[in-house]
């Protein structure tokens, strides 16, 4: 169907939301890698006949086995990228100099221009797919950093085309931005857009602001004229999880039992505290069991009564920053357990691995103290996972004010990452709240996180997609993929 070109609606993603895997005979197969988006889009996706272009994951040298192909009523179109490419483009630019320059510079970006080339070649592949398969008129909503080219490229293809773009990660202020020796670039790729959207305002602000000082458009509060008249809008529309999905997970039989079973394994503590993240520098992990540490090393704790467990995911593990980060917490980790903890009782619980879904649920459920404490993120949606799951509105959520979740979830104990003092401050506050206010609290974010759900977000920002005005339909090249 989709794949000459028939596509009402195409998202282009980095990833496709399918891994490929091979199974023990050495057949490939591909397997749905259940996530916050496809389950979100998955509805829209099947009344518009949709289309989703991504990468498969791994490096496809002579792979000749990628064609499109239909899943659960979705036409996958798979991009692939070769062995220098997921190291220049991916690991490199996305993840080398995006990644942390997008997040206040919290790791030094490198800027290398082999990097950008390869990030330039990539998106074009990107826009061409979805040149090749979108509807005359259709909508595409480009995501993330990895693709802030492909928007431009598309409608230089496709002027036909309404075209929104949706960056999951904060967009920075002028004076970071502006250290990007392609920053011209980049924004003009997100100007071929007509709805750029952020999780945040500010985010919206500061590509505005940029736009005007660095490219020269006019602009008025959140829209761009460009020369030709074209408006793009810049706005803010904050994601979110499927909190009504969560929350039945939550309250199965099976994750009921699976917490129970986690709490023993710990020993019956009075306390649980939890963290989960990806394994990321951006995500203030070390600070955060820092201060732990401090408070079980004063008496404040006790290891008998009380654990930190932290899961870190492992992620991008070949880009050199994480494995020092990896390094530095382990370290921390075990030098905290050594001279902090009892036989049976470690202060800190520390597992590297990633778990299903079920697990994380019954992880939420099993823990009193939730820390989430992001040197900066775009939005954080495990804080909004382990809302969803506290159906008996108790629980203490502790939750870095540089999470873009802290603007939506304003009753958690709110703290600054770089102020050790005060998130030791805040979660010994948290740990002696009385139930009456645990529960006022989780009541008011509980209602915040049911009410403004993943669907409302893709619903709302296509809404506005599909209300633009279709522009001309002139010069409709449409290359064979
Ligand atoms: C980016 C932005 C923005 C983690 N470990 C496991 C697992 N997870 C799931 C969590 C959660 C997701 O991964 C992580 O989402 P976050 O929002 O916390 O963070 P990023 O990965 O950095 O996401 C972020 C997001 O995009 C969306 O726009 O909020 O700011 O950085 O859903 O539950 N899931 C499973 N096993 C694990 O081990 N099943």
């Amino acid at each position: 169907m989709t794949a000459n070109g028939n596509a009402d609606l195409v998202i282009v993603a980095n990833r496709l939301p399918v891994d490929r895997v091979i199974e023990p005979d050495g057949t490939p197969r591909w397997r749905r890698s259940p996530g916050g988006l496809v389950s979100a889009l998955e509805p829209v996706m099947r009344v518009h006949d949709g289309a989703w272009i991504g990468w498969p994951g791994g490096a496809q040298e002579d792979d000749d086995d990628l064609a499109p192909f239909v899943e659960d009523g979705m036409q996958l179109v798979p991009v692939p990228l070769s062995a220098q490419e997921v190291e220049e483009f991916y690991e490199g630019f996305s993840n080398g100099t995006l990644w942390p320059l997008y997040h206040d510079v919290v790791a030094k970006p490198l800027f290398k221009r082999e990097w950008w080339e390869a990030y330039r070649k990539v998106n074009q592949r990107f826009a061409e797919r979805a040149a090749a398969v979108a509807a005359p008129g259709a909508m595409v909503w480009v995501h993330d950093y990895q693709l802030q080219l492909v928007p431009r490229m598309l409608r230089e293809l496709r002027p036909d085309l309404r075209i929104g773009f949706f960056l999951h990660i904060p967009f920075p202020p002028a004076e970071l931005f502006s250290q990007l020796p392609w920053r011209r670039a980049v924004l003009e790729g997100l100007l071929g857009a007509d709805i750029v959207g952020f999780h945040l305002p500010g985010g919206a602000q500061n590509f505005v602001r940029l736009v005007r000082q660095r490219v020269g458009h006019k602009t008025h509060r959140d829209l761009v004229t460009l020369p030709d008249g074209r408006q793009v809008r810049a706005a803010a529309y904050p994601i979110s999880i499927d909190a009504a999905d969560f929350e039945e997970l939550a309250r199965s039989p099976e994750v009921s039992r699976r917490a129970e079973s986690i709490r023993a394994a710990l020993g019956h503590p009075k306390r649980v505290l939890l963290g989960v993240d990806r394994l990321d520098y951006t995500k203030g992990i070390y600070p955060r069991l820092r201060a732990y540490a401090e408070l079980v090393a004063d008496g404040t704790f006790d290891v008998e009564d009380t654990v930190f467990v932290q899961v870190a995911t492992p992620s991008r593990e070949r880009v050199d920053e994480y494995r020092r980060m990896r390094d530095e917490i382990d370290m921390l980790v075990g030098r905290v357990n050594g001279d902090l903890g009892k036989i049976g009782h470690p202060a800190i619980s520390y597992l590297h691995s990633s778990y299903p879904r079920e697990e994380m649920a019954a992880l939420y459920r099993a823990a009193d103290i939730m820390v989430v404490t992001p040197y900066r993120d775009g939005m954080n949606l495990v804080c909004k996972e382990y809302v969803a799951c506290r159906y008996d509105n108790d629980g203490a959520l502790v939750l870095s004010e540089f999470a873009g979740a802290a603007h939506e979830l304003n009753q958690a104990w709110l703290v600054n990452p770089y102020d050790i003092n005060g998130m030791k401050a805040a979660i010994v506050e948290a740990a002696n709240a009385e139930p009456k206010e645990l529960t006022r609290r989780m009541k008011a974010m509980r209602k915040t996180v049911r009410e403004h759900d993943v669907d409302r977000w893709a619903t709302g920002f296509l809404e506005e997609l599909d209300a633009v005005r279709p522009p001309s339909r002139r010069r409709v090249r449409r290359p064979a993929i």
